[in-house]
């Protein structure tokens, strides 16, 4: 069916993403300084994709440092220049790490290509080129390129998806216990001051019951951006509960930390939150409860125990208060 194919071969499939994109044209620089050999290969080549010939071994290091290309030929029979320390410069130097390499190389050569391969060349041509191979060659390599950047993309948002939470986008809870246990492992953090916020929306049940579920969640994802809003880059935000925030502020006392509060509590109270295909703006108020690393502390449970008992305090005392 119509649907199970869209999920099968969708965007989201790192395989097929990979398989659309080899089509695409490549960029290529190709070293090699015998102007006939050159003139071929780029000719076999440049039909599919945009190739760059660079005769100069040294500027060649220079000129795939700068460019960004998918992948480099090297010619082993360079004029008083070995093809092959160029191979391990381009493999060794940060910028041209990933990119392949293939080397064009005489078969009698088989010695030297197979240090290349050793040392992580990914493939080679033996002259003379035949432009079939040329171009096939070229092209397994870019498939290969493209599908291992596509799995790193998607390693890379899973990884984030695990620590982030999904509906607000802030850290969730586990980033967040993981965060702590280092401020209080680290000997070096040990020392240094660290604050602890416990946010709770107030009466959130009332919202979700008044305007439905998904204002609810809309009114989140508002607070979420808004307690961003009003704290630094170096402070960790985190969805820790339902409908409760947990602030750590780096290096902060407990003044610091309740004036912080305060001015997010203010934040918060002030600006009423609009709520999609709803035109009535909805009023939110939040109680925070405040505390502060204390050297007795064993571990992060007790700073966040006493920012939960003055949260409780700010919510038996009227609710939208701060409490320390
Ligand atoms: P209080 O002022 O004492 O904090 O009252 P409250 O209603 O906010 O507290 P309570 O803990 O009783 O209710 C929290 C509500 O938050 C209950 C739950 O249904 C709702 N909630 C938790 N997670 C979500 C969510 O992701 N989306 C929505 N829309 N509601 C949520
Ligand atoms: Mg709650
Ligand atoms: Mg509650
Ligand atoms: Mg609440």
């Amino acid at each position: 069916s119509r649907a199970l194919a869209s999920r099968e071969f969708g965007m989201g499939d790192p395989l097929a993403l990979a398989t659309a994109e080899t089509g695409l044209n490549a960029s290529l620089l190709l070293v090699e300084d015998r102007r006939g050999s050159a003139e071929r290969m780029a000719a076999a080549l440049g039909q599919y994709h945009t190739v760059t010939v660079e005769a100069d071994p040294q500027a060649a290091i220079h000129v795939a440092a700068e460019g960004n290309f998918d992948l480099v030929l090297v010619s082993l029979d360079l004029e008083g220049f070995d093809g092959l320390r160029l191979c391990s410069q381009l493999r060794s130097l940060e910028r041209t790490r990933q990119v392949p390499l293939i080397m064009v190389a005489e078969a009698h050569d088989r010695a030297r290509i197979v240090r290349g391969l050793d040392f992580g060349v990914h493939d080679y041509l033996l002259r003379p080129v035949d432009r079939n191979e040329l171009v096939a060659r070229v092209r397994t390599q870019i498939r290969r390129k493209r599908f291992s950047e596509v799995l790193r993309s998607a390693v890379q948002a899973s990884m984030e998806m695990a620590v982030t939470d999904g509906l607000t986008g802030l850290h969730n809870r586990r980033y967040l216990d993981n965060h702590l246990a280092g401020l209080f492992a680290d000997p070096r953090l040990r020392e240094r001051p660290v604050a602890g916020l416990i946010l709770d929306i107030d009466h959130f049940k009332a919202i979700n019951d008044t305007y439905g579920h998904e204002a609810g969640d809309e009114v989140l994802r508002t607070f979420a951006d808004r307690v961003r809003l009003h704290t630094r880059t170096i402070d960790i935000v985190a969805r820790y509960g339902g409908e409760e925030v947990v602030i750590l502020l780096p290096d902060a006392g407990l003044a610091e930390a309740y004036a912080i509060a305060e001015r997010i509590r203010e934040r918060i109270e002030g600006t009423p939150f609009q709520v999609h295909r709803d035109t009535r703006s909805v009023a939110v108020t939040v109680s925070i409860g405040v505390a502060n690393r204390r050297p007795e502390d064993v571990g992060p449970g007790e700073m966040l125990k006493r920012a939960d008992l003055a949260l409780y305090r700010a919510k038996a005392s009227g609710r939208n208060r701060v409490e320390a």
